[in-house]
């Protein structure tokens, strides 16, 4: 166990640090209270969910590979592993839950079929915790998915029971938000795309537009449902061509007033969101982001706490636009432990976050703004070795959840006991 009196030694000449240059410690720490990070409830078992005893993730373009024991196969188990992970990190979070994820008590419930009430023990799950709730159509993972179409089908049969499939998540997503007194986001993504160039990709566009004002033709007030869509450039079996590209949402977003979700891992490997999101953020009140790590052909790898994660985080806090940002993560990595993959992934971005608020951005702006950019670049460089460690420490150690290794050790413990029994 690490010793308090050390972590707050350690933070007191962190904050003395901090202060130096104009930086509150305590004022960052009071801000990270608004940084609420919604949680996938998709790492816990690898994309499965609980339509069927054995459903596994299939195509969509996305795909979990490793084999690590002791996945989540019960909604009793994914609520517990969401439990474990909450009870290690600082700070509030969220749960996002995808249509999958119902309780459906074993009948077959069709995705044009499903209803509020196979959510309702998620809802009052999320009250008891005093947790809130987001959500997602699942358009993959299905037999009317299986062509690679799904809101952009040519098949108007395909076509109109995904309409359908959405427009009850955003029911499902509106009530959650209403009984939970918190608004869901309801974040769409459809994987429709081709391996190869289509000769005709205005019809497929133009089909999605169709497909997407239908189901929003429909309002629910904003204290309840914020609609959010999410673009991707391609996907396993979508290379050459993804509908939902980025210029097809945010001229939907913008036009309709939806949030745009901007996902991290579904750009060209070398292009980031950073620098987006001040653009955006000039069209629309709100963003989602689904914060993840692409490596090569992979979108979905455990965040860490990378130039990219650490820019994101940056940019929103250098806009002031904390408020206007939701956070979720999105990865799913089977390959080691999923509550290990969680904590990681969190405790990353919230440091992004803090790091971010620990920059003396009206120094650096003034400097930028005399045209001082020898002190502008120097003052980055020496952000970069300031102790935030010891102001993160010190903020878990404030939300009595385990400092540094200490969180290792438990979940560990955790595995032993509770995922290897599974
Ligand atoms: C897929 C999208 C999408 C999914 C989840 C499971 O590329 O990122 O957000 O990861 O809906
Ligand atoms: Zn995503």
């Amino acid at each position: 166990m690490k010793d308090s009196n050390t972590i707050k030694t350690a933070y007191q000449n962190a904050k003395a640090q901090y202060a130096e240059i104009g930086i509150n410690t305590d004022e960052a720490i009071e801000q990270m209270n608004k940084i609420v990070i919604s949680l996938h409830c998709w790492q816990t078992d690898d994309v499965s969910g609980f339509e069927t005893p054995d459903a596994e993730l299939g195509g969509g373009g996305i795909m979990a590979t490793g084999n690590f024991p002791g996945k989540a196969r019960t909604i009793d188990q994914v609520k517990a592993d969401i439990e474990k992970v909450m009870s290690l990190l600082p700070g509030k979070q969220r749960l996002n839950l995808h249509a999958i994820y119902g309780d459906f008590n074993g009948e077959k419930v069709d995705r044009d079929q499903i209803e509020v009430k196979h959510f309702q023990s998620w809802i009052d799950w999320a009250k008891k915790l005093g947790i809130g709730l987001d959500f997602n159509p699942t358009c993959f993972s299905h037999p009317l998915s299986n062509d690679g179409y799904t809101l952009a089908s040519k098949d108007e049969k395909i076509r109109r029971f995904w309409i359908e499939h959405v427009k009850r998540c955003r029911l499902i997503g509106a009530e959650m938000g209403k009984q939970l007194g918190t608004p869901c986001v309801n974040n769409i993504w459809i994987p429709d795309g081709s391996k190869d160039h289509p000769v005709d990709r205005y019809t497929y566009r133009a089909l999605l537009k169709e497909s997407l004002d239908e189901i929003f033709s429909i309002s629910y007030p904003k204290e309840y449902l914020k609609d959010s869509v999410e673009c991707k450039l391609f996907g396993i079996g979508s290379e050459a061509m993804v509908v939902g590209s980025h210029e097809f949402y945010m001229g939907y977003a913008i036009k309709n007033k939806t949030l745009l979700t901007l996902d991290n891992g579904h750009f060209h490997p070398t292009e980031q969101i950073a620098d987006k999101i001040p653009s955006i953020l000039l069209y629309l009140d709100e963003i989602l982001l689904h914060v993840s790590r692409g490596v090569r052909w992979d979108s979905d790898h455990v965040v860490i706490l990378n130039d990219e994660m650490l820019s994101i985080a940056q940019e929103i806090v250098r806009a002031k636009a904390i408020d206007r940002v939701n956070v979720a993560l999105d990865y799913f990595d089977a390959s080691l432990n999923r509550i290990g993959a969680y904590v990681i992934g969190t405790r990353a971005a919230q440091q992004a976050f803090l790091c971010a608020l620990l920059e003396p951005f009206d120094m650096l702006k003034a400097a930028e703004e005399s045209g001082n950019y020898f002190k502008r670049l120097s003052t980055l460089e020496l952000m970069k070795t300031k102790p935030f460690g010891a102001v993160y420490d010190y903020y878990c150690l404030i939300n009595n959840v385990p400092v540094g290794e200490d969180y290792v050790a438990s979940i560990e413990k955790y595995e032993a006991e509770v995922s290897l029994k599974r």
